[in-house]
């Protein structure tokens, strides 16, 4: 037997004596100790400053730095800016947080169009497993919510971002079961609920594995049914924007003949979802194809601040084998019933339930001294055992609960019902983004960013579940503020003003630009 058959051999060994076995969480100092020894956001030579513009003088890591200080690709287009759209909003992004807003908007009688970079619902939504966070069970409060989330974010989080989600939390989930999402639940018809890491109480609404999938099923079928015009393979690259800097409304680019299309808008909400297919750090991601950080480096060219651009999460447990499926999520429920992480040598290293960048943290740790196991592709990882699932819940659990993970790795003859698989953090989540305030709107005035894209809720680090609540009720928030601007505001001409000022400082910091942004795909073909 090779060493990783060995070191699995061991780990389905002692699986019956791990049953009751606890492990204890670490006190606050031991995380921040471990988390600024391993985690990826404490690499200092990933990060460099940013030149130039909002947010000159703070440090991002170098793929988002090079985005954001990139030119514009109509820079040199000479482009007519003649709309061949004119709505009252344009709402950019087909994930969970641009169908929610766009639904909210167009029910407010507001005229909208949806664009979006592949087809409707091809985001990181469908990619989420677990559930959605919401405090509703009769001993938990918005305010437990409240203090979970602000301790998993390091004390970082914007207190009114933040209590506006929890408070608003309940109220966006039973939108979602009123518009027909099929929530888990008990044998007796109660809603079914579990836990995640860091978080105090049982909190997280589920579908199986498959929650996103099933929110945005809805939510597809929902904006379909509502009519709303859809462009669909059509990404943005530039906004527009007034002589006083305002936002008037965006360039889209048809993928397909490779035109360029005008949409003057009164307002534009920019859902364009995360950053995970920049490989930051040479690192795997969970993330959906196009998740290439547009929307941070349009909004920063139109003069919008970002917040906490240097923080990005790293969940624990993405796949490290097989090959063709590294990176891919393997969702923190299974820690929550039970799975344990185990070492080279079957040891367990970290209590599973703490917040997702302490057990990064010592995922790496671990594989960084030598504890890890190398995959015959040569990645490292650690087991995550899940036949405990079936020990600990009874038999059927997996199957019954976890069918998405039960096929993922059938499809390449693992039978996680018997054995471990291996696990190693992956890039999933960007903390920051665009900051916002309550309605979604960013430092650009008719400027809204919803999701992933916007930044400030969950400080440092994210915790489970609360990126599908973030979607729906900022989604919600976002499309009802810009209906009601709709209502007061004119068209206003659009132009492209602000790149002269973006090209000024640019200029003024001694950069020459080589390269333009947004990249709208991931480079597979040059990249190392
Ligand atoms: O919120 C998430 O990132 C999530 C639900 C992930 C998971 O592990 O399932």
């Amino acid at each position: 037997m090779n060493l990783l058959d060995t070191s699995k051999e061991a780990v389905n060994q002692s699986r019956q004596e791990r049953v009751t076995q606890k492990i204890q969480s670490l006190s606050p100092m031991e995380q921040e100790i471990l988390v600024h020894q391993y985690h990826p956001d404490y690499k200092k030579e990933a990060y460099r400053e940013i030149q130039f513009g909002p947010n000159q003088g703070e440090k991002t890591v170098h793929e988002l730095a090079d985005l954001l200080e990139a030119d514009s690709p109509v820079a040199d287009q000479n482009l007519s800016l003649t709309p061949d759209y004119s709505v009252d909003l344009l709402v950019i992004g087909g994930g969970g947080a641009g169908a929610t807003a766009a639904l909210t908007a167009k029910a407010m009688g507001a005229n909208v169009l949806l664009a979006t970079k592949l087809r409707l619902g091809d985001a990181n939504t469908v990619m989420a497993e677990g559930g959605i966070q919401v405090a509703i069970s009769p001993d938990d409060t918005p305010l437990h919510h409240y203090l979970d989330t602000l301790r998993g974010g390091h004390m970082k989080n914007d207190p009114a971002l933040l209590k506006t989600l929890v408070e608003e939390g309940p109220a966006a989930v039973q939108w979602l079961i009123d518009i027909g999402v099929m929530f888990d639940r008990d044998l007796d018809g109660h809603l079914s609920l579990r836990s995640g890491g860091g978080s105090s109480k049982p909190r997280l609404l589920r579908c199986k594995d498959y929650t996103g999938l099933e929110i945005m099923r809805v939510l597809k079928d929902g904006v379909q049914n509502a009519q709303i015009d859809l462009l669909e393979f059509s990404p943005i690259v530039e906004l527009l924007t007034d002589e006083e800097g305002a936002c008037t409304g965006a360039v889209l680019k048809n993928i397909d003949n490779g035109r360029f299309i005008v949409v003057s808008a009164k307002s534009v909400i920019l859902a364009t979802g995360g950053i995970g297919r920049l490989h930051i750090q040479g690192f795997p991601t969970s993330n959906h194809y196009g998740a290439t950080a547009d929307g941070l480096s349009i909004a920063y060219r139109a003069g919008a601040q970002l917040t906490l651009q240097d923080t990005f999460q790293y969940h624990p447990t993405g796949a490290a084998f097989p090959e063709p499926i590294a990176g891919i999520l393997v969702t923190e429920a299974l820690r929550s019933v039970g799975a344990q992480l185990l070492n080279v040598k079957g040891e367990r290293f970290i209590n599973e339930m703490q917040t997702r960048d302490v057990v990064a943290a010592s995922v790496i740790r671990e594989c960084q001294e030598g504890r890890g196991i190398t995959t015959p592709a040569g990645r490292r990882g650690v087991w995550l055992d899940l036949p405990l699932v079936d020990l600990i819940q009874g038999e059927g659990t997996l199957k019954n609960r976890f069918p998405n993970m039960v096929r993922q790795f059938s499809r390449y003859q693992i039978d996680i019902t018997k054995d471990p698989v291996l696990v190693y953090p992956t890039l999933h989540y960007q903390n920051g983004g665009v900051k916002v305030d309550v309605d979604g709107e960013s430092t650009v005035k008719n400027l809204f960013v919803a999701g992933e894209a916007s930044g400030g809720l969950h400080g440092r680090n994210r915790l489970m579940g609360n990126s599908l609540l973030d979607i729906i009720v900022y989604g919600r928030r976002a499309g009802k503020a810009t209906a009601e601007r709709a209502r007061k505001t004119d068209f206003k001409k659009p132009t492209l003003k602000h790149l002269d000022r973006f090209h000024q400082v640019q200029k003024e910091a001694g950069i020459i630009p080589t390269s333009v942004s947004p990249i709208l795909f991931p480079d597979y073909v040059n990249r190392k």
